[in-house]
């Protein structure tokens, strides 16, 4: 049976449907970049307040603005915004419930006029955010707005043709600035540290540019709270939608599969109220700096330590690794070693319980997590992640063999494209082009890779980083062999 409102009532008798009348809840929030996570966290918060009394002005109206939306669009058109979360636990057992906080969705690339004035709907109180690290649009080294990139420049030039985030928030903005409608609060929930300052900044640029009283009303009627968001979600595999059709005879062309793990910390800092979250778990807390300096510097880097070096060793999947044990125990000691000293302590958790937890996670064979859909956009999301990391220990005197032997290998697989037995490795970056280019000029510069400047800031002028990144790679173009330099880092082949 196909999944759709018409047919929940008689799925009901299979499988979890939502308990309240989607008709009568409202779209308090819009949300922009519907994607696997969005579905996992967010949506799924928001499906279990909806559930309860008084919440039915807190639904989605999910927002796709760039033309690969269009499958989700169609997706979530055809099954009236419902979808299916697949909770994989380690013991292999499965939890599925159908979700359906996604009450509308506009697919903002093709009818840009219907998401302005979607935003600009006093109703809608939020318009939050996950579009990924790079479509913030700053130079990672000067954290200065990208006004060379042409959709910006584009959307300036024509403001009802907006293309990037930035055009679309700051057109709905003028909208509601106009209507005298109170501000939205703008919330981000992409890995990256102070996203709400990040995308505060953002935005606070590009009004300037386009017009003052804008940026006035911006400045001084918007919050931006900062958050940190957590829950692993893979690409969904074909196997999922085969396994609900199979389990409980439900057609779902696009189910959602996560981990049990679940965290969600904001800033109590909105515009224009909020939903009452703290009822199922969310952490609102005055300053969210050190957990989600914890979350990305270990979490998200140590995913990129096994995922980049996986990808080259022909591992497939981040468990993969974990079963490794020369994978596992250099993440751990990346982590301890080298992330660890940089953390401030963070209220109420024990860092090596912390990561005790992540590496569980890691582990958890039914999750599958590919190293494809860790490594892609590496390009955005190393200089978030991990560089800073390693600029932080340069100047504290720390260890940073680690962190540097990721970079290296990063390196290696931009410029080789084959793992270790010889097959293409699928590489996804915006910037893949660029990145091979630059780390093929290995044969007449060895530090050519780290030439793209925006990335990797000044890490060529450190003679102790310059002095272990070579070695490393030319070890790998040598031989290409990760468990030997694995094992040479953890000996203590590499003095600090
Ligand atoms: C991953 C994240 O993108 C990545 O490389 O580390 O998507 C990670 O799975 C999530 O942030 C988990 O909360």
């Amino acid at each position: 049976m196909k999944l759709s409102l018409e047919n929940i009532s008689s799925l009901a008798e299979q499988i979890t449907c939502p308990s309240y009348r989607r008709d009568e809840v409202q779209s308090g929030i819009v949300h922009i970049g519907v994607g696997g996570f969005h579905r996992s966290h967010q949506a799924y918060y928001m499906h279990q307040l909806l559930a309860g009394a008084e919440n039915s002005a807190w639904g989605i109206c999910g927002m796709g603005l760039r033309e690969g939306d269009q499958n989700i669009a169609k997706v979530l058109k055809d099954q009236d915004g419902l979808y299916t979360l697949i909770t994989q636990h380690p013991d292999g057992n499965e939890t599925c419930e159908v979700i359906g906080s996604i009450v509308d969705y506009i697919f903002a690339f093709e009818n840009p006029e219907a998401a302005i004035e979607k935003m600009a709907d006093p109703a809608v109180k939020i318009v939050s955010l996950t579009i990924t690290e790079g479509a913030y649009n700053f130079n990672p080294s000067t954290g200065a707005f990208d006004f060379e990139n042409p959709e910006v420049q584009h959307e300036l030039k024509h403001p009802a043709e907006p293309k990037t985030v930035f055009g679309f928030l700051c057109a709905a903005m003028e909208r509601r600035k106009e209507k005298g409608l109170a501000a939205f609060t703008i919330l981000s929930c992409d890995n990256i540290q102070h996203n709400g300052d990040v995308a505060r900044k953002m935005v606070l640029s590009f009004a300037e540019k386009k017009d003052a009283a804008l940026y006035d009303w911006i400045k001084n009627e918007v919050k931006f709270p900062n958050s940190m968001v957590d829950r692993i979600t893979p690409v969904t595999p074909k196997s999922a939608i085969s396994f609900l059709q199979n389990t409980y005879g439900l057609e779902d062309a696009w189910p959602v599969v996560c981990e049990p793990y679940i965290q969600w910390v904001i800033e109590d800092n909105f515009s224009n109220g909020r939903p009452p979250l703290e009822k199922f778990g969310v952490q609102f807390v005055p300053d969210v700096t050190p957990y989600e300096k914890m979350k990305i510097r270990l979490l998200n880097a140590g995913h990129s330590a096994l995922g980049i070096p996986g990808a080259v060793h022909g591992h497939p999947t981040i468990n993969a690794c974990m079963e490794d044990t020369l994978f596992a125990s250099f993440m751990r000691a990346f982590m301890d070693k080298e992330v660890s000293p940089i953390l401030d302590p963070v209220e109420g958790i024990d860092l090596d319980k912390y990561k005790d937890s992540l590496e569980d996670r890691f582990a958890n064979p039914n999750i599958k997590d590919g190293v494809s859909r860790i490594c892609s956009e590496s390009s955005a999301k190393l200089p978030k992640f991990l560089i800073p990391t390693i600029q932080e220990n340069l100047l504290s005197g720390g260890s940073i063999k680690y962190g540097t032997f990721i970079l290296a290998v990063w390196s290696y697989y931009s410029h080789i494209g084959k793992d270790n037995n010889n097959d293409d490795i699928e590489i996804i970056d915006e910037r893949k082009e660029e990145l091979h280019q630059s780390a093929k000029s290995y044969e007449e510069d060895k530090l050519g890779f780290l030439r793209i400047s925006d990335i990797f800031g000044s890490l060529t002028a450190n003679e102790r980083f310059v002095k272990h990144y070579s070695k490393m790679l030319d070890a790998l173009h040598r031989d290409s062999d990760i468990h030997a330099l694995m094992r040479e880092i953890g000996d203590d082949g590499y003095a600090v």
